[in-house]
């Protein structure tokens, strides 16, 4: 099943962390088809006083269920040394892997809800998303290409770096 992930970093080499996480999925059942650009974004949220993040949008294909797709995200987080437990909610992190699309499953988990909120509300998701896929519509048949154009410019999102890369298929 095709999906989307999101990629953030704004601790270490913000690059090479998600460049690393891209590296990782691989052995996790998740083939990563392909990476939006690499943008340096504004932080958001409650915890304003943080480094800027680098963040990316990755197209997958994975057989994976929704809670084993988040499981991996979660393993491939840890194996890059995230402390998942004692880190600041909203705060500085070396990597997270959000699970944004995945084909058009809409869930309201107690661990996972589909599609991502963030995959609506927020321009540092949305511009990289759109970047993959220009016509891409959430499973109710919104259109993020009508969000974003609808949206405030009050999130500073600027493209930083080439996509990442992503292994041969
Ligand atoms: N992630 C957060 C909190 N705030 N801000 C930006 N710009 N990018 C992020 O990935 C991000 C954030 C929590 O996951
Ligand atoms: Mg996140
Ligand atoms: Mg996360």
């Amino acid at each position: 099943m095709i999906g989307y992930l999101g990629l953030g970093s704004n601790v270490g080499d913000r690059r090479a962390n998600l460049q690393a996480a891209v590296d990782a999925l691989g052995a996790h059942d998740v083939q990563v088809l392909a990476s939006s650009s690499t943008y340096d974004t504004d932080p958001v949220g409650p915890v304003q006083d943080q480094p800027s993040f680098l963040n990316a949008c990755v197209r997958i294909d994975t057989t994976l269920a929704p809670e084993a797709l988040l499981d991996a995200c979660k393993a491939v987080e840890r194996e890059l040394g995230r402390d998942l437990e004692g880190g600041v909610r909203w705060g500085p992190r070396p990597i997270d892997v959000d699970v944004l699309l995945l084909g058009d499953i809409e869930l309201d988990g107690e661990r996972l809800t589909l599609p991502h909120a963030q995959a609506t509300s927020r321009r540092f998701v949305l511009i990289p998303l759109l970047e993959l896929d220009f016509d891409l519509a959430t499973p109710s048949g919104t259109r993020l290409g009508d969000v974003l154009a609808a949206m405030a410019l009050d999130e500073g999102v600027r493209r930083a770096g080439a996509p990442l890369r992503v292994p041969a298929r």
